[in-house]
């Protein structure tokens, strides 16, 4: 007999609803999580419905079992990676007391406002009721709390202050890290902000950034600014060079007018910002192409009219997410700016914005996966289906295991490059660390950005329906997430980005790859349990230099296809190399360990194995292209 019609069958007496007892009685009791312990079902000594005469759903509509919601704990009392690559690296108290109580506040205050942030978006009022132009962006209070809380906590002012020297940088990302989920995309703001400040400091602070630099990395609220990055017009999303028509007018007192319309500004309300144009000759002309911009410095101002300065609004963005956050069509109509770069250096020097903006990047996509995998673990410890609690079904635990895996792998990777970057800027980074950054900035970028994409779908899959249900706030991770593979260079133009340094490098950002990830190995060399890891490794740099050495010999169209496997295996090989060091750390744990041999079980060289298959032959491309605009044939 069938386990259902045994049920159909079994025969219970006493009560006029019997026949409705051939549902098990766990299902027929009212339950209340409120009542219950967190995630358990009452006890079968309760007394079932019928015994106490109440019938479901008689007395509320929609009954009385309430699911208990996930929590957010303190994410860096929750976080061991975290807490563990601290601890071996930067073993300070005071740091560690800092983000135990940054981490208090996020979970129980800052998280409310993100909240807040994303409920009540910003909106664009252009006229005030007496038909004045005004162009306010109006922000909720929550925004402006956030623009405080990043002052105060020094979210920026760490990475200049150096308080921890080398590791700087690393502590100031574990603060991001922890606070970018539950920012409201506050991040935004502060990674501009960021890479502002480190822009003005590698050209020099003075007059007329000096000001601008000291508010930028303030921790005074009443003084801190934030900056914009206005890059991309209508032309020129990714090709900057030549889609750039922003032009600048010299004045006759040294500063310059810039026209143009800058077509996707975020987090419009910064205070000032850096932006990009072409400086016109006497007769008007401006030089095409990248070697025709330059960088600009502006101040975002109204004058008494309460008018912006040189400045209109033309409208808000509507987008799939980040709608926490003012972004904007500008028209710069005479706005006032100062040349900040040598005349036709536009691109270079705002290269130092992007790897910082990067890495930000990087941090929150890093940092959307932990969140959704903190989240979707602790709902399996309070939600039950099929008997039994979501932590206690090995599929589902495998699953959440995955996701763990590769959040791991991601935390470790742009920790590496902030700790490169922490090296660079007070002056110990050595040759192989400079080339290093150069290289892992755009490969974690674009790895991280994807890795976090899918990672946060399929956190919100395993919340089942709920996950899928706006006002969890968990639909939100997912449309956030998905701008992070797009904004500050997509996934193709970073990894043509990796191809490029290592053709302007001469190689030497490889060599760089190869020595460093050889001497991660070199460390575990004697950690048996980490044997298979290691072995995949190595296999794997030894088909990343066959794969080199061949496409070397191609012409460059065969890179070209190449490039984004090719940016896929340094990010997974580099990873994998990572995630063995730590675990062969004195103090490493078992689970270190553990995600270690199951990072290293995936294809670490996909560009190996689509070689091997003939996919950057010449052959390719236009078969690729016969398939994507494969059509029905008339007739
Ligand atoms: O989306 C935007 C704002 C969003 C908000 C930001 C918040 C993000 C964090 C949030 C956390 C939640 S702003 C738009 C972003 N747009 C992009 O990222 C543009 C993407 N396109 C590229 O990256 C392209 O590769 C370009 C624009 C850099 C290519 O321009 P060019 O002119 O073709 O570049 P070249 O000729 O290759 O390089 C010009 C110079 C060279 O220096 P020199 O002349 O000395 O050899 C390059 O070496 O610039 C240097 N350079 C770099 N240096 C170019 N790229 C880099 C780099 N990545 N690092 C160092």
């Amino acid at each position: 007999m069938s386990v259902c019609s045994a049920l159909l069958s079994r025969r219970v007496t006493g009560g006029g609803c019997r026949s409705l007892c051939a549902v098990p009685p766990s299902l027929i009791h009212i339950r209340s999580a409120r009542l219950a312990e967190p995630g358990t079902r009452r006890s079968e000594e309760e007394p079932l419905w019928e015994e106490t005469g109440n019938l479901p759903f008689s007395r509320a509509k929609i009954g009385s079992f309430i699911q208990e919601r996930p929590v957010l704990k303190n994410p860096f009392l929750e976080d061991a990676l975290l807490r563990g690559y601290l601890r071996r690296h930067l073993p300070h108290e005071a740091a560690f007391s800092d983000l135990c109580a940054f981490g208090e506040r996020v979970a129980n205050e800052v998280d409310e406002w993100g909240r807040e942030c994303e409920i009540t978006p910003p909106r664009l009022v252009h006229f005030d009721p007496w038909g004045r132009r005004v162009d306010h962006i109006v922000t909720s209070s929550a925004w402006k709390r956030m623009k405080d809380l990043s002052a105060q906590e020094g979210l920026v002012a760490i990475g200049y202050e150096r308080s921890f020297g080398e590791w700087s940088r690393v502590y100031q990302m574990s603060k991001l890290y922890i606070f970018s989920p539950s920012s409201g995309l506050y991040t935004c703001p502060l990674a501009m902000t960021d890479g502002a400040a480190k822009v003005i400091q590698s050209i020099g602070v003075s007059w007329p950034v000096d000001e601008a630099y000291s508010r930028l990395t303030t921790r005074q609220p009443e003084r801190f600014w934030t900056s914009g990055q206005w890059m991309t017009e209508r032309q020129g999303g990714s090709d900057v060079g030549s889609g750039t028509e922003t032009v600048a007018a010299p004045q006759a007192d040294g500063s310059y007018k810039l026209h143009g319309f800058k077509w996707f500004t975020s987090a419009t309300d910064a205070d000032m910002t850096l932006t990009l144009a072409r400086e016109q000759d006497r007769s008007g002309a401006t030089t095409p192409g990248s070697r025709g911009l330059s960088l600009f410095y502006a101040e975002v101002s109204r004058g008494e009219d309460g008018r912006l300065k040189g400045i209109e609004v033309q409208r808000l963005k509507d987008k799939l997410g980040t709608r926490q956050m003012p972004t904007a069509e500008l028209l710069l109509d005479g706005l006032q700016a100062h040349r900040i770069s040598e005349e036709g250096r536009g691109v270079a020097s705002i290269a130092n914005m992007l790897t910082i903006t990067r890495i930000h990047n990087s941090i929150s996509a890093a940092a959307a996966m932990r969140r959704v995998v903190q989240l979707a673990g602790d709902y399996a410890t309070r939600r039950t289906a099929f008997g039994k609690l979501l932590k206690d079904h090995p599929l589902h635990m495998q699953t959440l295991a995955r996701m763990e895996v590769e959040t791991r792998g991601a935390f470790l990777l742009v920790m590496d490059v902030c700790r490169l970057l922490g090296r660079e800027e007070s002056g110990v980074a050595t040759e192989l660390d400079a080339h290093l950054l150069r290289l892992l900035t755009p490969v974690v970028k674009l790895y991280t950005g994807k890795q976090a994409v899918a990672v946060v779908s399929e956190g919100l899959e395993s919340f089942g329906g709920q996950g899928y249900i706006e006002d969890t706030g968990l639909p939100g991770l997912l449309r956030d997430a998905q701008v992070l593979s797009i904004w500050e260079g997509t996934t193709n133009v970073l990894s043509l980005d990796v191809l490029r340094c290592v053709a302007r490098s001469s190689g030497m950002v490889l060599h760089a790859f190869f020595t460093h990830a050889k001497s991660l190995l070199a460390g575990a060399s004697n950690v048996s349990s980490l044997s298979p890891a290691v072995t995949a490794v190595d296999a794997a740099l030894s088909e990343l230099k066959d794969f080199v050495q061949v496409a070397a010999t191609r012409e460059p169209g065969y890179l070209e296809l190449a490039a984004r496997d090719l940016a896929f295996s340094l990010a997974r090989i580099y990873t994998g190399a990572l995630l063995i060091d730590h675990a062969s750390w004195k103090e490493a744990s078992s689970s270190d360990t553990y995600a270690a041999l199951r990072w290293c079980e995936q294809d670490l060289c996909p560009v190996a194995t689509q070689q091997a298959r003939g996919c950057y032959d010449p052959s390719t491309a236009p078969l690729d292209a016969a398939l994507v605009y494969d059509r029905p044939t008339q007739g």
